[in-house]
């Protein structure tokens, strides 16, 4: 087979399939955001949202110069892949319409923070940077998922703190760009969090809060006046990439893509208003949100969407299924997650002003069922412990605050505790990835086989369960028989 040519600029000037093609003019696109933890959910959200501004408005009248400069805080393979392609990829939605795809264009390159710590700094302080938005994943804030304070012993803060010039964190590179802009009186950034957080951005306000107070009292103080860190609520369903996006994406552009990204139609950005100076690009136009207040968007998706999720990542792995889609085509699973979501969390959720619950859950569970989106339940198992608080947590809290029964959620993390436990029913070793893996195998198997032991040692993580849960003896109850139907029955019939 002759060998492709990689995908580059020459595909800019035409294509004879029904692939779609930036309608602006790259060569005139400036960066004015720079996005720290460039992976394949953002590629596929904040990047295409920003394109579709650009396809609407064109790059002079966009009101700004809205290109994008991702950064990647640990590895340098996305610029590895992108580079070559001088930052062009394909999109393709995989839908029940069918498949589309589009070259996008509003991404003009890749920086990698630890070859050059020092050049992503100066990036971010330049003034041409008027927003840095930010997906590094629940871990890469260095904080305490139960109660979002920074960790001032975490390995990258503890470094960030010696080397405020040459940062590895994420809070770390904000504070030294912040921090140039404060010492030279200029005005600051906004600061975009998309990641799935409780507040998002107030929760990073005060990471960074924290941070800065640890060096200068005054610094902190402008950061808590000056800078702007709007709460966001962020939706896409985006896999990681596979060796089949890598074919399809040369059937439908004619060209080697190292970096195609595969994402659902649904997509949905609500964000706070609130930008320096008003800067920012004019997201509205392609069906961002802008509102007063996030929380009410931002609890109903991670409580439907993203607790159901790991529900189904933590049961559905241990009961052999590959992927969300293959978990959904299984009825035990689909009834369990209706009673999951109609018994346990609608109750204690609040819906956001004009929105039905109900069938947003009905939408999701379509969405979960996409048999074209191949979602691995083992990719959302991961980093278990940064999740549960803000997944399934809250609504564990509520209910026994209100006495009511808490079994399919204590199913959920007692099925959590069987995942890191790191084997799987058939014996078989589990690639748990977490930043508590370690320490909470080793906390297992010191509890030795006794369900009861293995869940106190579990619930004994107050980083994750905070001090309330961990002593909460209804909690320990419901998860410990939870944990005994998955060990006696197996995660399938454990769902009856
Ligand atoms: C998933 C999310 O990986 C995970 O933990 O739950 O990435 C999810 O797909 C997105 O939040 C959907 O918007």
């Amino acid at each position: 087979m002759a060998r492709l040519p990689r995908l580059g600029p020459a595909i800019l000037a035409g294509h004879p399939g029904p692939l779609a093609l930036p309608r602006y003019d790259r060569a005139a696109l400036r960066p004015g955001i720079v996005h720290l933890g460039l992976g394949a959910f953002f590629r596929a959200h904040g990047v295409l949202y920003t394109e579709d501004v650009l396809n609407a408005q064109g790059v002079a009248s966009a009101g700004g110069d809205w290109g994008i400069l991702g950064a990647s805080l640990q590895r340098p393979d996305q610029r590895d892949r992108l580079a070559p392609q001088r930052g062009l990829y394909t999109a393709i939605e995989h839908g029940a319409g069918g498949v589309k795809a589009r070259i996008v264009g509003n991404l003009l390159g890749v920086l990698v923070a630890p070859e050059d710590p020092a050049a992503l700094v100066a990036r971010m302080a330049a003034a041409e940077t008027r927003i840095v938005s930010l997906t590094v994943t629940e871990k890469g804030y260095c904080h305490d998922p139960a109660t979002g304070r920074l960790r001032p012993d975490h390995a990258d803060i503890r470094h960030d703190l010696e080397n405020p010039a040459a940062p590895r964190s994420a809070v770390g590179f904000l504070a030294a760009a912040l921090r140039l802009r404060w010492q030279a009186g200029q005005k600051p950034f906004s600061v975009l969090c998309c990641d799935n957080l409780p507040h998002n951005g107030r929760l990073l306000a005060g990471l960074l809060h924290d941070f800065a107070a640890l060096h200068d009292d005054s610094f902190a103080t402008w950061i808590a006046r000056a800078v702007p860190f709007p709460c966001t609520m962020v939706d896409r369903i985006v896999p990681a990439q596979t060796a089949a996006d890598l074919a399809e994406a040369e059937a439908l552009t004619g060209c080697h893509d190292a970096a195609p990204v595969v994402h659902e139609p649904f997509r949905q950005w609500v964000i706070e208003d609130h930008f320096v100076d008003g800067e920012r690009p004019d997201w509205a136009l392609a069906g961002a949100q802008f509102t007063a207040d996030v929380a009410p968007f931002e609890h109903m998706k991670l409580r439907l969407l993203n607790g159901a999720h790991s529900a189904l990542a933590y049961l559905g792995y241990l009961a052999g299924h590959e992927t969300i889609g293959d978990t959904m085509a299984d009825p035990a699973f689909t009834a369990f997650l209706r009673g999951l979501w109609r018994e346990e969390i609608l109750p204690v959720l609040p819906p956001p002003p004009g929105m039905d619950l109900l069938a947003y859950t009905e939408a999701l569970a379509a969405r979960f069922a996409n048999p074209a989106i191949r979602h691995r339940t083992w990719q959302i198992a991961m980093d278990g412990s940064q999740k549960l608080p803000q997944r399934l947590l809250g609504t564990v809290r509520e209910r026994l605050a209100q006495g009511l029964p808490v079994e399919r959620l204590a199913l959920v993390v007692a099925a959590w505790v069987r995942y890191a436990g790191g084997v799987d029913e058939r014996g078989q070793p589990i690639d748990v990835r977490d930043p508590l893996a370690q320490p909470l195998r080793a906390a297992l198997d010191a509890a030795g086989e006794d369900p009861a032991a293995r869940v106190r040692a579990a619930l004994g993580f107050t980083a994750i369960f905070g001090e309330d849960l961990a002593a909460d003896a209804r909690f320990a109850g419901a998860v410990t028989g939870a944990y005994r139907r998955l060990l006696s029955a197996g995660a399938r019939a454990a769902l009856a």
